[in-house]
């Protein structure tokens, strides 16, 4: 079954943006740094236009350093922007944030106060939410580890001149790019009922046994015999005790365990998606 989620809140949360985007000086782009392509909403950018776009590579204390590195050069390079990195182990500078509001976003006018607005924008549960909270330093917005918390828009005043507005996670109607839907779902930013776990699980599998066979081996005692996303699960299903009462591999267990462990860095710090510049994939 393709993945598909659009759910009800979303039509109405696509009209307030697209109001809030006409008169926003600069949008924040979050993206989960473990897959900054497939986070960057294409919606989201042709809704924004050519208005200035900061990006933030968000959750870096799960994602490849080296990586991360890569992405944020490639981000940079990209006119009218720039790209920040923020992560628990080492969070965006507030002062470097501002200082690139006031290079790409300019001063607001007295007379139009409103163009000072700042329109934070992804993706469901890359962290939106959260960085206001971190941004304006108290807890406004509500924050969560399941995707579409926020249901609606909501501002604060940032560093005197500028208006920071939280909105909820978006995604396209129709998610015609599935190998995308799958990344996002294998991080968690797709509804629980509109992604089949297992099935997320047999992706994700495929993807770290064809780029990140060590840490199977490290986690789960990987043989080098062992190619398909069956044989991890038997193998995680051992290593971890998840058998039935015969002792078969309980196998849906196992894949549950699959996704938890990535999820929460358990695997080791993994990114599914590398920059398309040459230069930047061999660095
Ligand atoms: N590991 C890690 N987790 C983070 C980071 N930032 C946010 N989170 C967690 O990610 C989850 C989602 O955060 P939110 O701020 O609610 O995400 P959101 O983008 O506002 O989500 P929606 O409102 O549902 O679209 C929460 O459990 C946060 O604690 C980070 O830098 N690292
Ligand atoms: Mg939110």
């Amino acid at each position: 079954m393709p993945i598909s989620w659009y759910p009800g809140h979303m039509h109405k949360a696509r009209r307030e943006l697209g109001t809030l985007l006409r008169g926003a000086r600069l949008v924040i782009e979050v993206l989960d740094a473990r897959i900054p392509a497939a986070s960057s909403n294409r919606l989201l950018a042709s809704m924004r236009g050519e208005t200035p776009t900061i990006r933030i590579l968000n959750k870096t204390d799960l994602a490849n350093s080296r990586l991360t590195a890569a992405w944020q050069t490639h981000f940079s390079r990209l006119r009218n922007s720039a790209c920040l990195a923020n992560g628990k182990e080492a969070p965006v500078d507030r002062g470097r944030l501002l200082k690139q509001i006031r290079r790409l976003g300019g001063i607001p006018s007295e007379r139009s106060p409103s163009r000072g607005s700042i329109a934070i924008i992804g993706i469901p549960n890359v962290g939106k939410s959260s960085l206001l909270n971190y941004f304006i330093g108290r807890k406004l917005a509500r924050t969560g580890n399941t995707p579409s918390i926020t249901r609606t828009q909501q501002s604060a005043r940032f560093a005197a001149d500028w208006t920071l507005v939280d909105t909820p996670g978006m995604l396209r109607p129709k998610l015609e790019d599935q190998q995308a839907a799958l990344l996002m779902a294998s991080v968690g930013s797709i509804g629980a009922a509109a992604a089949d776990r297992a099935e997320v699980a047999q992706f994700l599998a495929g993807c770290l046994l064809s780029g990140h066979r060590n840490a199977l081996i490290e986690r789960y005692r990987l043989n080098e015999t062992d190619k398909t996303p069956e044989a991890l699960f038997d193998r995680i299903a051992v290593a971890r005790g998840a058998l039935r009462k015969a002792g078969a591999a309980d196998i849906a267990k196992a894949a549950e365990i699959l996704l938890q462990d990535f999820r929460s860095a358990r695997l080791g710090r993994i990114s599914l998606e590398s920059p398309p510049d040459p230069d930047l994939r061999q660095t």
